[in-house]
């Protein structure tokens, strides 16, 4: 078949953007065919692009002869531009179809398609991933990302408002951002260099001029996981404040997340009521327990767990079970939190920590910092990281580290759960998992 060029056509309408008050006018849209139905007189098209679906009505009678034959053989998914008159109708679903003047051909797609478009036929999630392009010009898909978009927009526009500097630290490290094992290393000029499992000596680094900063990036961790809420790739929201404490930076986490969701209910309405119909904002304050009290209602369970041992998923569900929404577990066993997390004042034993589950998901975690580099010094020592090679960073501390906190959360988890997804790789575009490195 021969294609036609794009030459001067321009989209003046998205489908959605087809209403029936403008019946009359003229307009010029672009999409991928869903369906096209041969119906002797009339050859419907129905044209599916980033927004929605719209009708195109052909009366064969009105339309030029010589390019019917080509139209009736488009295939799902493949690219046309339409110029036509909107027209108010009666049959049409949305109650509007265009009227097309031109049709341009401008790619035809192959068949059998590899997995079903239509959204009818469900294919396994592994199949769809090796296919994500094609995967995500399914509606539901498309929903996923447009939520992750305003989520997105809406954390950067409430950080940014209240005084945040955002800021891009180096993913190419030299050492441990967070003191564990799990890093991805990387040939660097011959000199071996690792990929970030985060931004937090940076961040920490940061609030000594920029004071309060943040951070919305992808990082690395080698973790050979094998669940539905890890990846060796993921996106962390990350914040550092100088001068606060955790209460500071976990009210912020808080509020962000309301107005962030709030934000979610009002431009995603649609999305949301077709992925999460029961989707509730949460309300401040989110109920706050300390591991303590976690444990014990664990154990009034008959939860197998003792003090001092980290919550597992299946403990989590349990609690999540009991609150509804969001819940802080604070004053973590400082043996289970990172070097640069400050132990508790009066109970040395315990630190200065949260997270931030929702439901059975560790949605954040963060806390208060250590800011005297003696005291930095004792805690990577008695870990048995080197000191050494935390030197460029410890040098830092010499010159004036104000006392800071800070959280990091992961995007995509927070996204399951406001989409209700149960994997991961739902709200990724291209996850990297253990198996997966293409597309
Ligand atoms: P942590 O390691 O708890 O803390 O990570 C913070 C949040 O990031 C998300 N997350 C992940 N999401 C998907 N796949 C992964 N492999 C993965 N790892 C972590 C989780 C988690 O709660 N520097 C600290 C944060 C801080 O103290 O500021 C940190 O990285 O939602």
């Amino acid at each position: 078949m021969k294609l036609d060029e794009l030459g001067d056509w321009r989209r003046t309408h998205f489908s959605n953007q087809i209403t029936a008050d403008k019946d009359g006018e003229p307009t010029t849209i672009f999409g991928w065919v869903d369906e096209v139905r041969d119906l002797g007189g009339i050859i419907f098209i129905i044209l599916k692009d980033r927004e929605g679906k719209v009708q195109i009505t052909i009366n064969k009678r009105d339309f030029h002869k010589d390019r019917l034959n080509d139209i009736r053989k488009l295939t799902r998914e493949s690219v046309i531009g339409v110029k036509g008159i909107i027209k108010r109708s009666v049959i049409a679903k949305s109650g509007v179809e265009v009227i097309p003047t031109d049709i341009k051909i401008l790619n035809v797609a192959k068949t059998p398609l590899p997995i079903d478009t239509s959204g009818k036929i469900s294919a396994n999630l592994e199949k769809r991933l090796d296919m994500r392009v094609l995967d995500l010009r399914i509606k539901e898909r498309i929903y996923i990302f447009k939520i992750k978009n305003t989520l997105i927009n809406a954390i950067r526009e409430y950080l940014q408002n209240h005084g945040f500097m955002e800021v891009f630290t180096p993913k190419i490290l030299a050492t441990a951002t967070e003191g564990g094992a799990a890093l991805f290393s990387v040939n660097y000029f011959g000199r071996s260099a690792f990929l970030a499992q985060s931004p937090q000596l940076y961040k920490e680094a940061l609030t000594s001029s920029f004071e309060k900063v943040y951070e919305i990036s992808q990082f690395y961790r080698a973790e050979e996981f094998d669940t539905s809420y890890h990846l060796n790739e993921f996106i962390s929201v990350d914040i550092e404040m100088a001068f606060a404490e955790r209460q500071d930076v976990m009210s912020i986490l808080e509020q962000l997340i309301i107005y962030a969701l709030e934000k979610v209910t009002a431009n995603n309405e649609n999305e949301l009521k077709f992925l999460n119909p029961n989707f509730k904002i949460p309300t401040a304050p989110f109920k706050i327990l300390t591991y303590k009290e976690a444990i014990e209602i664990l154990r009034s369970k008959g939860f197998d767990i003792s003090m001092g041992e980290d919550i597992p998923v299946s403990g989590n569900k349990l609690i999540g079970n009991e609150v509804n929404g969001p819940y802080f577990i604070i004053d973590w066993p400082l043996s289970l939190k990172p070097f640069y997390i400050k132990p508790k004042k009066e109970n040395p034993e315990l630190s200065e920590s949260f997270d931030l589950n929702w439901s059975w998901l560790e949605i954040a975690s963060g806390g208060t910092r250590i800011h005297i580099k003696e005291q930095l010094i004792e805690r990577l020592n008695k870990l048995g990281l080197n000191p050494e090679k935390f030197e460029p960073f410890l040098t830092y501390y010499d010159y004036g580290m104000p006392p800071h906190a800070g959280w990091g959360m992961g995007l995509q988890r927070l996204l399951m759960i406001v989409t209700n997804v149960n994997d991961i790789r739902e709200v990724t575009l291209f996850p990297r998992d253990k198996r997966r490195l293409i597309p």
